[in-house]
């Protein structure tokens, strides 16, 4: 007889029950099904409410604050990038706006020594992580694959191949634990690329060998022109961990509480040595997919007005102010900085950029293949024949 879901439910929260660590709480004791409807500590006007589930305790206010700070310089921030393709400054912005929420709340949550693993959307989490915003905006620019160290940042270029990060974020976190250290993989993926066979490969890789890697699906509702009910069948995208035995959870993206609170008790559990969290935050997209696109085509104004008034950063406003720790003078403190951090960012975008051409061509592989070589002496080669048609004027400049 096949079983059935109470009976797989409990040993599933056996498993985990046994699993838990010495002195480590296990936050994940319900097993590996989500919650029935996503987690959240606000309601949509910004009012503390129970969540569905006692697995998680609302974060520190202290910490709800500085998460607020950095929504408010994030929610400059893109609207700047938005501005500079306008000015022809920047190729192309994929904006966050109504994200925030998942993208401060999550990276919050790591340390700076973790990895993380963003897509194209994720600028502003880039940003809250303390990237200079410059370099960030570099491969937007066109400039060059990723404007800051990899390395150096533990921050992996922004992907714009769907999914094929979550690879990359779960070998590193499987490299980490196998080298004894406890540095966990935060890797964020849209609703689209879960289609994706590698989101698939990467969640098995994960799950079998307890890679400790964090999949934060920001499901924002749509992959270009494409509403998630063509894109799954599933009740939500979290229960797709459970196949694989990767516990998993849905949460309200767009409450800050809710995003610190889930994604935190998921890193401390994949830093115990669990094994990997898959979380859903359910969110929404309110601008364009890219300043390249047109969304009257395929979506209602009424659709994207409903979810402006579940705005993020205002939902955290007025919990924040309903607790005593913000006031008009703070706001207007935070929104002062995010202001100059928006003028420096804008200062700097329009000093001309000097590119480098062959950087193209380097960091693809560990070494230049041949045919890399080939293509970038190629480019040289066509860099020199323009210069000497140009009049001599130009050929020093
Ligand atoms: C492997 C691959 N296939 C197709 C594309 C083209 N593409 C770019 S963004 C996108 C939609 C992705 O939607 P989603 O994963 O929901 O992320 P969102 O843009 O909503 O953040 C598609 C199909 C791509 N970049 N990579
Ligand atoms: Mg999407």
């Amino acid at each position: 007889m096949a079983p059935t879901r109470k009976a797989a439910n409990a040993r599933a929260s056996k498993a985990a029950e046994q699993a838990a660590p010495d002195g480590v709480e296990a936050p994940f004791q319900k097993g590996l099904i989500p919650a029935p409807t996503p987690v959240s500590f606000l309601d949509a006007h910004g009012e503390r409410v129970t969540p569905v589930t006692d697995d998680y305790v609302a974060p520190d206010d202290d910490d709800v604050l500085e998460c607020y700070r950095r929504m408010v310089i994030g929610r400059r921030f893109d609207a700047q990038a938005t501005a500079l393709t306008k000015q022809g400054r920047l190729a192309v912005y994929p904006s966050s706006r109504g994200q925030e929420a998942c993208q401060v709340g999550s990276v919050l949550r790591i340390r700076e020594d973790d990895w993380f693993f963003p897509t194209y959307r994720d600028s502003v989490a880039l940003v809250s992580r303390g990237i200079d915003p410059v370099e960030v905006l570099t491969l937007l620019r066109g400039d060059a694959h990723c404007g800051y160290d990899p390395a150096a940042t533990h921050t992996a270029a922004q992907c714009t191949p769907l999914a094929t990060q979550l690879l990359h974020a779960a070998g590193v976190a499987y490299g980490e634990r196998r080298q004894g250290r406890d540095r966990v993989a935060l890797a964020f993926i849209g609703d689209g690329a879960t289609s994706e066979g590698d989101f698939h490969e990467a969640l098995n890789f994960a799950a079998v060998f307890k890679a400790p890697v964090v999949f934060v699906v920001q499901n924002n509702g749509w992959a270009i022109s494409v509403p998630l009910e063509k894109q799954t069948a599933a009740p939500s995208l979290a229960y797709k961990g459970i196949g694989y035995g990767v516990v998993c959870e849905q949460v309200d993206g767009n409450d800050a509480l809710a995003v610190l609170a889930v994604v935190g008790k998921a890193v401390d559990w994949a830093r115990s040595g669990k094994g990997p969290v898959l979380i859903e935050l359910h969110t929404y997209r309110v601008e364009a997919h890219t300043n390249a696109d047109d969304q009257t085509r395929y979506r209602t104004s009424d659709e994207v007005e409903s979810w402006k008034q579940k705005d993020p950063v205002e939902r955290l406003a007025t919990y924040l102010r309903s607790v005593g720790r913000l006031d008009d003078d703070l706001d207007a403190q935070y929104a002062q900085e995010a202001e100059d951090f928006a003028a420096d960012l804008r200062d700097r975008m329009n000093e001309d950029a000097q590119p480098q051409v062959t950087s193209m061509f380097a960091h693809v592989y560990d070494g230049p293949t041949a045919q890399l070589v080939e293509q970038r002496d190629m480019v040289l080669e066509e860099i020199e024949a323009e210069r000497e048609t140009l009049p001599a004027s130009g050929k020093d400049a």
